[in-house]
């Protein structure tokens, strides 16, 4: 497998110099940091990645069960190889994509990002991955499309948790366009250079680094280019409760809890809560993205 081996080079053995250089640019100004952590003057917090322990123990995947232990429990059952992806709609190359397929020619890069779960805790994860434009430019998105929609595998006798109609199964999400292009938005296939575990969304799934973590969907089997805003899960589930956008946002309150805060995992008993920063910490990096849009409607 690709990231395979490319786990085992630095950055600099796989990208070509120039291109290297020009990335680690891109990321100093961001707040993913690919080799030697570059910390932007806007970010108080430090980037402390988590402990493999923390990132793999403690998970949201409720296909599995909805204690945060049960991934981590049953997810094992799942079945990683072979995996394909089907890409879809409005796109000029559609088809069924080999996981050996979408991963030959990627550029497999380390990106340590904060990760913000709508449950208000969070995590510094260094996630091994590429970036989603890559795979859409690949597939070749159609001038007409405007949202990107995922599903993840339902496979009942796999995963003991869809018994139970917690969400309506497939685990669905969606991202507008822009969104899905923008630089930040990663296919993550590794945590720490190791193939990424079961529990964390094996072989392939999506990190947002922006938006509240259920944005980012694990194990995917679709993808599919639309011109209109897909259905959602946690949407579906609860749409005042989960809206379609789920940025982080400090200053719009869950309606049950503050957002304001958050709890890191990993702090122990009598850790301080920290603030939680507005898109997560991305601001300059996406606030564009949203700029003629009142954002305590567009949740
Ligand atoms: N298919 C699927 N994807 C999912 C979820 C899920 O239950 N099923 N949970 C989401 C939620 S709520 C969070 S916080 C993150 C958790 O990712 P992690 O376990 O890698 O920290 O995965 C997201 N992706
Ligand atoms: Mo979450």
């Amino acid at each position: 497998m690709a990231n395979r081996w490319k786990n085992d080079l630095t950055l600099d053995d796989v990208t070509p110099r120039q291109a290297f250089l020009n990335r680690r640019q891109i990321m100093a100004g961001m707040a993913g940091v690919t080799v030697g952590a570059i910390a932007g003057p806007a970010f108080a917090q430090e980037l402390e990645p988590n402990s493999y322990e923390d990132i793999t123990s403690y998970n949201n995947y409720y296909e599995f069960g909805t204690d945060k232990g049960d991934p981590a429990r049953y997810a094992s059952a799942l079945t990683t190889k072979p995996w394909s992806i089907k890409i879809d709609g409005l796109v000029d190359r559609p088809g069924d994509y080999s996981f050996d397929q979408i991963m030959e020619g990627m550029t497999v890069e380390q990106r340590i990002y904060r990760f913000r779960c709508v449950e208000a805790w969070s995590m510094v994860v260094p996630w091994d991955g590429f970036e989603l434009k890559d795979l859409l430019d690949r597939a070749g998105v159609q001038s007409d499309a405007k949202y990107v929609a995922f599903e993840t595998a339902y496979r009942p006798d796999e995963m003991r948790g869809v018994a139970y109609p917690v969400l309506d199964w497939p685990y669905r999400e969606g991202l507008r366009l822009d969104e899905a292009m923008h630089p930040l938005t990663m296919m993550a296939t590794g945590i720490y250079g190791k193939t990424i575990p079961n529990q964390n969304g094996a072989p392939i799934r999506l990190v947002v680094p922006w938006k509240y973590g259920f944005k980012s969907i694990k194990s995917i089997v679709r993808i599919t280019l639309t011109d209109t805003q897909p259905k959602t899960s946690w949407n579906m589930a609860n749409a005042r409760e989960y809206g379609f956008y789920s940025n982080v946002n400090p200053e719009v309150d869950h309606p049950r809890w503050t957002q304001a805060t958050e709890r890191k995992i990993g702090g122990g008993l009598f850790a301080k809560r920290q603030p939680t920063l507005m898109f997560n910490g991305y601001e300059k990096e996406v606030a564009d993205l949203y700029r003629d849009m009142d954002l305590s409607k567009f949740i």
